[in-house]
């Protein structure tokens, strides 16, 4: 079981440096770049430059590499700092779209699948500290049937493969495929042991007193690790198991329970020890909180939860799906303005820096893995199926191992729209199991938007989540549809299930700017109209534990028929003006606790 990818910090055993910037960039669409050791010598002349993080096809102008997926390669130099001699050093990259080899001083270190989690090598033997080292990366964006997203799918499959036919570039899901290297690129340097994963979990919480369960995985020579929250005065010391393991129970008294309201976060102080002294350091923030689901409710300490929010993206103009911080804030101060309390990572997992936000401003987020709109028909065959699913597995691991320790992440979405409905269900329990054996204390799930009546799959998932589309995708422009349409699928799957519900995503499209006298489609008049009818309508209902708006910002799709460039179900434009839809949901939920 993979740990957590610890989020690199400086401390006063580590140091870190930032390769972020403009670096250069070759498209290789005929594969010539192994062949031709673009990894040694990289062919500067036919390069353009590229900033990191971002998304490529926000940066550039021309129609092929705006709508390229296929290979590129990454170039940058770097200089470990001299004073790092004699230092373990790691070279980190937050997240690259969707599969990258790592190569420095001409020598592949690793490569990692996977669009939205981090990885990291280690360069301690090949970087030369002092020197000026080549980094090269080769990234692709090519999916298929057995790739978590899954793309370039034959439409004549049928189910989802056959939505968004034509679609260019040639994914069946809602929303732009972008690559590139979309979060930091950090080098860091640790002492001879490193702590290489820190779990934390609140094992009891009775009033102020809690019992916090750690678990480490220390690589390196120290013999002891001492834990403490200077905050309670607390200390617990334990010698390292053979196998670089630690665990431990931390008992603590007076502490404050975090919640949205009262974000409370203690700090985890790390120390790894050994006969010549502190081998390493690192300070986890976490909350001590419990969740669990009971009946119809989802509890948070003990106290019922009603989620109200929005799916997002990581999405905004020029930098596509690229880490932009003051995009990161702007969105926060949006998510308060309008009263909302939490949001879905929808489709994938979000950058690091948006979970400890989270954390500090009590937001709860249903964190999902990049399993969009899975095509079952696509992977029929029993040995395709299970190269799907061992990629599956292969990214719940690293989702759950990144943010085991944020507070704010409060369920684990394994994916959104799949085909829950068809005979071998059973792969969606079997993820459900797998998550569950990587974390107990969180319900997983899948967001559905099946009829009640044909889910298979949902009896193994611990919250059911659905997305709604009444009165846009079905009866269009008939606002009156939406009540018996939710009163159908919300008994329906409450009677069958007896599980608390979050409608998980419903919207109207609207432009912004375009109004009318009666709401019809596309307006602004209509997208408020829709969203107001389908909350009081959720309100009824006391197992709906939560309704998240489809979508918090419009948000760039691929060349299609059914959108205008972008995806307008946003309630803020994509550069963030609130639509008449955000001024009326702050009037509703503004006031809310
Ligand atoms: C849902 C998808 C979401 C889409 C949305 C829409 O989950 O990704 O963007 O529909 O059509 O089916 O706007």
């Amino acid at each position: 079981m993979p740990g957590p990818m610890l989020y690199p910090l400086e401390t006063r055993t580590r140091e870190l440096k930032s390769l972020d910037g403009i670096w250069r960039l070759s498209f290789d669409a005929a594969h010539r770049g192994l062949e031709e050791r673009y990894f040694e010598v990289f062919p500067s002349a036919q390069s353009i430059e590229i900033a990191v993080p971002g998304s490529i096809n926000e940066q550039v102008v021309e129609r092929e590499q705006h709508l390229n997926l296929d290979w590129v390669w990454y170039q940058t130099a770097f200089r470990v700092p001299a004073t790092w001699w004699g230092h373990r050093v790691f070279l980190r990259i937050g997240a690259a779209t969707h599969r990258a080899d790592v190569y420095v001083n001409g020598q592949l270190l690793g490569s990692h699948e996977g669009g939205y989690t981090p990885f990291e090598v280690e360069l301690t033997n090949v970087a030369r500290a002092g020197e000026l080292n080549q980094l090269v990366v080769r990234l692709d964006s090519l999916l298929s049937a057995t790739t978590v997203p899954q793309g370039g799918l034959d439409p004549a499959l049928g189910g989802v493969a056959s939505w968004r036919a034509g679609n260019n570039p040639d994914v069946h899901w809602d929303a732009f495929p972008f690559m590139g290297i979309h979060r930091p690129v950090v080098l860091y340097a640790t002492g001879a042991t490193r702590l290489a994963s820190l779990r934390v979990e609140t094992l009891r919480l009775q009033g102020e007193s809690a019992t916090l369960r750690a678990r480490c995985q220390v690589d390196g020579p120290a013999q002891q690790v001492r834990l403490s929250v200077p905050e309670l005065s607390t200390e617990v010391v334990q010698n390292v198991n053979a196998d670089g393991s630690v665990e431990l129970d931390i008992e603590l008294s007076g502490v404050t329970a975090w919640c949205p309201g009262a974000p409370k976060l203690y700090t985890l102080e790390f120390q790894a020890e050994s006969a010549g002294g502190v081998e390493d350091c690192y300070n986890l923030a976490f909350g001590i909180r419990q969740l669990a689901v009971t009946g119809g409710q989802f509890l948070l300490n003990g106290e019922p939860l009603l989620l109200r929010g929005f799916g997002k993206h990581e999405d905004a103009p020029i930098i596509g799906r690229g880490l932009s911080l003051p995009h990161v804030v702007k969105d926060l101060n949006l998510l308060r303005w309008v009263g909302a309390n939490s949001f879905r990572t929808s489709h994938y997992p979000y950058a690091e820096e948006v979970l400890q936000q989270a954390d500090r401003h009590g937001i709860l987020i249903i964190d999902e893995v990049a399993a969009n709109t899975l095509s079952m028909c696509a992977v029929r065959d029993p040995a395709r199926r299970e190269e799907l699913a061992a990629a599956h597995r292969a990214q719940i691991d690293e989702l759950v191992a990144r943010d085991y320790n944020y507070a704010s992440v409060v369920a684990w979405s394994l994916g959104n729209e799949c085909e829950t409905y068809l005979e071998n269900a059973d792969y969606f329990g079997q993820m459900v199991r797998h998550a569950k054996r990587q974390d107990v204390t969180r319900p997983v799930l899948f967001v559905v938007n099946s009829d009640p009546a044909e889910e298979l799959a949902a009896g193994d998932f611990d919250l059911i989540c659905v997305n709604l589309y009444p009165s846009w995708y079905t009866d269009c422009g008939k606002l009156d549809a939406i009540a018996p349409a939710m009163e159908r699928v919300l008994t329906g799957f409450w009677k069958k299930y007896g599980k608390p519900i979050i409608v998980s995503e419903f919207g109207a499209d609207a432009v912004a700017g375009m109004h009318s006298e009666y709401p019809v489609m596309w307006s602004e008049e209509y997208q408020v109209e829709m969203i107001e009818r389908v909350l009081d309508c959720a309100a009824r209902y006391p197992f709906v534990v939560g309704t998240h708006v489809w979508n918090f910002a419009d948000f760039k799709v691929g060349q299609h028929p059914g959108r205008v460039m972008l995806n307008h179900k946003g309630v803020f434009t994509r550069d963030r003006a609130p639509k008449l839809a955000a001024h009326a949901l702050r009037r509703r939920w503004a006031q809310q606790p």
